[in-house]
């Protein structure tokens, strides 16, 4: 992509509603747009970014036995009042009517329409277990909608809904979800931890929140020190493998929400104790039967009864970890994609737009590594090089190549490590070679 074709409304004043640096940053990289309260245009640099998490997530998701399905964002009040969630969900909920005088409203989530189909289309416990997701925007009418997409009113979530024969067997699916979640989160760059929450609107007894820490997280958790080093599941992972000893050593060690901290039952030492600030970017379920009793999802056991089948949801909030990527990597200059999540792999700055041999040598580049399969950004508009450094450090790719005239008469380009800021002066073969071997 030339960046002069770009879409990308960079600014370079910090705006003033902009209180977090996950927000100032994606507005002044022209990431987002509001469009109302809580409600966002996704720009191309910015959607690009929520489009590579969801792959991940979706890779994740796939890999870990779960089949992706797309529910619709409207959905009607009936089945709300089936399970009784119409009332209860209060002001959060958006309460549409449509021109027949139906009563409908935007999903600020999906357990209802998930076993509104599942009761529908399976009947016995030998098609279980199933795990279902989607990733589709929700509309909660938050109170206060704040820190840009952090905390939005619509909000891009995968959310996946598990049917199991009985509670063991959704226990095991529980695990998977826990180990899935360990290992898409760190996919991004982020050491998520789960900690045991509440489980509020959702209901059910066994939840776990992932939180990534930061200073500016809105949630206040308490957990022992030692969860902060463990280590990430493995690579290869088997999702045949009993995951009960992984949960285990995560949960075995006091890591709790505000809502769930108790220290009276506890042999914390003090020193041990590590009270901080996290962002929640997910959030797992366990709720049994909650809804597929008062829905009527019930199915046929080996026995021959019929049973409520058992369920849980396991959501991820995309549009947050935009956000809660930025909070946790970035420095005085701008954002520091991981590579993962980047929304272009390498920017390259032509230092002298107009020069015949910087034009070519940095054209030449651009089509080399797009045909490598990389994504380029490339600036080549006739800027001031100060002005060119700034934004590329704020929008944070992971690779810059920098091609200036005097470098390009000896065939030398610099290549920028953004997360280091390491330089290393290259020749313009020896950059290709390099990039051919990721
Ligand atoms: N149905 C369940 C799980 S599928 C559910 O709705 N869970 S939730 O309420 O915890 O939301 C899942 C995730 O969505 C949260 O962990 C959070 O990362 C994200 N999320 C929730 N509310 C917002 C919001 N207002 N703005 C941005 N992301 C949000």
């Amino acid at each position: 992509m030339y960046l002069s074709r770009f879409l990308m409304p960079t600014l370079k004043e910090n705006p003033a509603e902009a209180q977090i640096v996950s927000h100032r940053y994606m507005m002044r990289s022209g990431m987002i747009r509001q469009s109302s309260a809580g409600i966002y245009s996704w720009l191309p640099l910015g959607l690009r970014v929520l489009k590579k998490i969801e792959q991940i997530v979706r890779e994740e998701q796939n890999f870990a036995g779960c089949q992706e399905l797309l529910m619709p964002t409207i959905q009607p009040a009936t089945i709300w009042r089936e399970s009784g969630r119409y009332e209860d969900y209060g002001k959060e909920m958006l309460r549409i009517t449509d021109r027949h005088e139906r009563e409908m409203l935007y999903g600020p989530t999906n357990e209802e329409l998930i076993t509104e189909i599942f009761r529908g289309s399976v009947r016995t416990y030998k098609d279980l277990p199933k795990l279902l997701y989607h990733i589709q925007w929700k509309f909660r009418d938050e109170v206060r909608p704040r820190f840009g997409v952090m905390r939005g009113r619509e909000f891009l979530m995968k959310d996946t809904y598990s049917f199991d024969l009985n509670f063991d067997d959704a226990k095991k699916t529980y695990n998977k979800m826990f180990v899935a979640y360990l290992r898409t989160f760190a996919r991004m760059g982020l050491r998520a931890i789960p900690m045991a929450a509440d489980s509020g609107p959702i209901g059910g007894d066994m939840s776990h929140e992932f939180l990534i820490l930061a200073d500016t997280g809105e949630s206040e958790v308490f957990c022992h020190k030692d969860i902060l080093s463990f280590e990430l599941p493995k690579d290869n992972i088997d999702y045949n493998e009993d995951f009960q000893p992984i949960v285990d050593k995560w949960t075995e060690l006091y890591a709790v929400t505000d809502e769930k901290h108790n220290l009276s039952k506890e042999s914390l030492l003090a020193e041990d104790l590590v009270s901080a600030r996290g962002i929640e970017v997910g959030h797992i379920f366990y709720f049994g039967t909650k809804y597929s009793k008062t829905m009527n999802a019930f199915i046929s056991s080996p026995s021959g009864q019929e049973i409520p089948v058992e369920m849980g949801s396991y959501g991820i909030g995309i549009s947050r970890l935009v956000a809660g990527i930025i909070e946790a990597s970035h420095d005085d200059d701008g954002i520091i994609w991981p590579e993962s999540v980047a929304p272009f792999d390498i920017g390259i700055i032509n230092l002298s737009s107009g020069n015949e041999s910087c034009d070519s040598a940095c054209e030449d580049l651009y089509f080399q590594l797009g045909n490598a399969g990389f994504d380029v950004l490339y600036d080549e508009r006739d800027e001031r090089a100060g002005v060119k450094f700034a934004n590329m450090d704020l929008i944070g790719l992971p690779w810059q190549i920098i091609a200036g005239p005097r470098g390009i008469k000896n065939g030398v380009i610099e290549l920028k490590n953004r997360a280091t800021g390491e330089k290393d002066e290259m020749t313009l073969n020896s950059v290709l070679n390099r990039f051919a071997r990721i």
